[in-house]
This record gives C-alpha cells, sequence and structure tokens, in this order.
C-alpha cells in the first residue's frame, strides 16, 4: 500500500490531498499542530480510529520549526511520498511575522529535506518530495508567468517560499533525490481559510444577504489573480509525484479577475448591489502588492496530462451556495435566540 506523509494537513489543500490519497488506496500520515483550540476541522470527516484494523489515516503532532520531531516522525512512518504544504500562508501576515514566516516556510523545507535525505540515505527506499510553491514568487513579474519567468517575490512570504523552492532544486541536483516543486497559482474552496479574498467576500455577502452583516471592507480591488478550484490542483500534486523524472510545474487556469470582477460576481449571484456595501480598509492594502498573476500552464498540460476542470464562475457558484447555506444556519440560531458569531471573526 503507497504511504504518504502531508505537512500541512489540516489546511485547505491537505484536506482535499487526504480525500484523494484515501480514495486512491492510499495510507495517509499528517502532521499536526498541538493547538488549546481544535484545528482539525477539514480533516474530521476523514477521522478514523486509528486502532480500527483498516485505518488508513493517522496524525502526528510535529511542527515545521522542530527539526527533531519531523526526523522522528518520517523514521517511524517511512513514507513513499511527502508533500511538504504546511506553511504560514497568509501574504498579508508575513509583513507582521516576517522572522516566523521564513522559518516556517523557508527553513521548515530545508528540515524536511535534511531528515528525508538521512532516511533515505539510510534506508534506500525512495522518498519522493511535492514541495509547494505559489505563484507569489513571481510577485512582480509581469504575467503570464511560466516555469521560465524570473522570481521577483514581493512579500517576506513570497521570498520564503523562493528560498524553499531552489533547495529543492539544489537537493535534486546534488543528491539526486525526487523532489518536484509545484509552482500553484492561487487556489479556492469552501474550505479556503476565511482571510483570504476570495471566502471573506463570499462569507460576508451571503451573511449580507440574511441580514447578519451590514459592510465588507476590503483593500485594494485592483489586484488581479488566476483563481481556480483546490481540488483540482491537489491533483496536480499527485501526478507530479507519479513521473519518473522530478521537475518543476506551473499549475494555473491561464485566467485573471481582478478582485473588483470577484466582487462584482459574488454579489450579482445573490442579487446585491455591491457598491453598497464595500468600503475600502487601508489596513488591508500590503506594504508592497503583486498586481498581476496569471498563470501559464502548458507544461502541466502536456507533461502531466493535467487541466482544471473549475473555472471562475463555477467556483463562485460553489463558494457562495456553501457560504449561504452557513449564514442560513446562523440565521436560523439567531431567530431562535442564540447568540452566535461566526468563528474567526476577531482575525478578519
Ligand atoms: P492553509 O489552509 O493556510 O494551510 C496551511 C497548513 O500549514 C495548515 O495545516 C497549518 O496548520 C500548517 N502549518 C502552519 N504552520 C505550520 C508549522 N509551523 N508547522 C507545520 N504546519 C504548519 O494553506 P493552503 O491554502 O492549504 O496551502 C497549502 C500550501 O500551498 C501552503 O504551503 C501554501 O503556502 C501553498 N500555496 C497555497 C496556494 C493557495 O492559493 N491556496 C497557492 C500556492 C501555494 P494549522 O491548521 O494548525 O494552522
Ligand atoms: O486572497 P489573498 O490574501 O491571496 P494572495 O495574497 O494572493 O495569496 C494567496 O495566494 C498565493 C498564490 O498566489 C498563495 F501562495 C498564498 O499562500 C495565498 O493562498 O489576496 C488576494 C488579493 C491581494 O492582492 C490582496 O491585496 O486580494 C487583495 N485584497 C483586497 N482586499 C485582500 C483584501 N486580501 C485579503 N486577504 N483581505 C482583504 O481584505
Amino acid at each position: 500500500m503507497p504511504r504518504a506523509l502531508i505537512t500541512g494537513v489540516t489546511g485547505q489543500d491537505g484536506s482535499y490531498l487526504t480525500e484523494l490519497l484515501l480514495g486512491l488506496g492510499y495510507e495517509v500520515h499528517g502532521l499536526i499542530r498541538r493547538a488549546s483550540t481544535f484545528n482539525t476541522d477539514r480533516i474530521d470527516h476523514l477521522y478514523q480510529d486509528p486502532h480500527a484494523p483498516d485505518a488508513r489515516l493517522f496524525l502526528h503532532f510535529a511542527d515545521l520549526t522542530d527539526g527533531t520531531g519531523l526526523r522522528q516522525v518520517l523514521e517511524e512512518v517511512q513514507p513513499h511520498e511527502v508533500y511538504n504544504l504546511g506553511a504560514q500562508s497568509h501574504v498579508a501576515v508575513s509583513f507582521k511575522q516576517p522572522e516566523y514566516t521564513a522559518d516556517v516556510d523557508g527553513l521548515g523545507t530545508l528540515r524536511l529535506l535534511e531528515a528525508i535525505r538521512d532516511v533515505q540515505g539510510r534506508t534506500s527506499d525512495v522518498i519522493r518530495l511535492y514541495q509547494a510553491g505559489t505563484s507569489e514568487m513571481f510577485g512582480g513579474s509581469p504575467p503570464p508567468q511560466s516555469e521560465t519567468t524570473p522570481f521577483y517575490p514581493r512579500s517576506p512570504y513570497g521570498a520564503a517560499k523562493v528560498m524553499a523552492h531552489h533547495l529543492v532544486v539544489n537537493y535534486r541536483e546534488a543528491y539526486g533525490l525526487h523532489m518536484s516543486n509545484g509552482i500553484l497559482f492561487n487556489h479556492e474552496s469552501e474550505r479556503r481559510g476565511e482571510t483570504f479574498v476570495t471566502r471573506k467576500i463570499t462569507r460576508a455577502a451571503t451573511r449580507i444577504k440574511l441580514g447578519l452583516q451590514e459592510v465588507l471592507y476590503l483593500g485594494n480591488l485592483d489586484a488581479e489573480r488566476d483563481w481556480g478550484h483546490a481540488e483540482d490542483y491537489v491533483r496536480a500534486m499527485h501526478l507530479m509525484l507519479q513521473q519518473d523524472e522530478p521537475d518543476d510545474y506551473v499549475i494555473a487556469t491561464g485566467e485573471s479577475h481582478t478582485v473588483r470582477a470577484f466582487v462584482e460576481r459574488v454579489f450579482a449571484a445573490l442579487e446585491l448591489d455591491w457598491e453598497r456595501y464595500v468600503r475600502i480598509d487601508p489596513r488591508y492594502h500590503r506594504p508592497t502588492e503583486v498586481d498581476a498573476l496569471r498563470g501559464d500552464a502548458r507544461k502541466a498540460t502536456e507533461r502531466l496530462g493535467w487541466t482544471p476542470v473549475v473555472g471562475v464562475d463555477e467556483l463562485v457558484r460553489r463558494m457562495v451556495a456553501n457560504d449561504l447555506e452557513l449564514a442560513h444556519q446562523e440565521r436560523t440560531l439567531r431567530d431562535a435566540g442564540h447568540v452566535v458569531a461566526p468563528r474567526g471573526l476577531a482575525s478578519a
């Protein structure tokens, strides 16, 4: 039975990848971080009692800032494939916590690579690695961006991911390890964190529709992003590790839209005039912005046979439907006299 280890298993992508790999017959091991509140919401529906004879999902406490723990888990699990999805993944937060972001996203990757090199060196069993790279690495380089576009990161997050990218290339060349970089453009979903702009918009617009919220505060509406659906993007991660040779691939839809256009689409789907509800709050502006991202994923199409299924209209439809249902639940509770607030409100 193929065995995979996923860092960031509790994140948006981690949850979809776990579903995909379990569906393909894998045994899946995920790293989780100790938190004072529950942080496994996105994978709770996949949980299996580890004592059950047919259990195929196992969770281990570990952290990318703790190399010893990473090494121990690798030794114990002996995975065939490692997906390094764990990261401080919020660009705006990386300006507030640059050192921490570099530690987790840059050095954390190095810790994992070193642990893989050691374990593979001792056992001679090949461990393939997927590194979660990002279009934020292109930053200020104009679109369309492909594997040959120069990196020009515009945030501590982007810079830390560039470090991780180059480390993966170096470990591949220096030690002949099977390590691939995915360079993924923005991908969203019904499970997207609520402080990323698409989900912030769909959550707010649906709450406004049901009279639960009055105003949506946003930052730069002119930024252009190439938005796909996370379910499509985790398929690409898996495909990369099934190739004979490791390589680097851009994963994108090839279409971009402004944040304003996304807002318009979402509010229009709810028959609302967005201009009545959206205000600009400069606190959401970033010290340096990535103005335009639009990916050229022809290499992935040609070599991996990967193409996205969900376009932006379907993405909006799914996210709005999901969040309208959440808003209805909140409305029902409020109407029944319960004081409720959506989770994470304080960090939005
Ligand atoms: P996400 O929802 O923010 O999930 C991040 C995951 O990383 C969570 O499981 C989080 O754990 C974990 N994590 C954070 N700090 C960690 C640490 N110190 N040690 C171990 N794990 C840690 O991100 P995502 O959208 O799924 O993205 C997955 C990966 O792809 C990230 O590396 C991200 O940078 C990259 N990426 C994302 C996109 C996108 O558009 N979504 C595009 C390109 C690249 P907790 O749940 O405990 O916080
Ligand atoms: O949704 P965002 O926060 O995503 P961003 O910065 O593009 O980063 C995401 O995609 C990357 C791939 O390119 C990933 F690597 C990264 O981990 C993350 O998943 O912001 C999108 C755009 C930005 O231009 C931002 O300035 O929306 C703009 N925006 C405008 N108002 C806002 C807001 N972003 C957020 N988060 N919140 C706002 O109120």
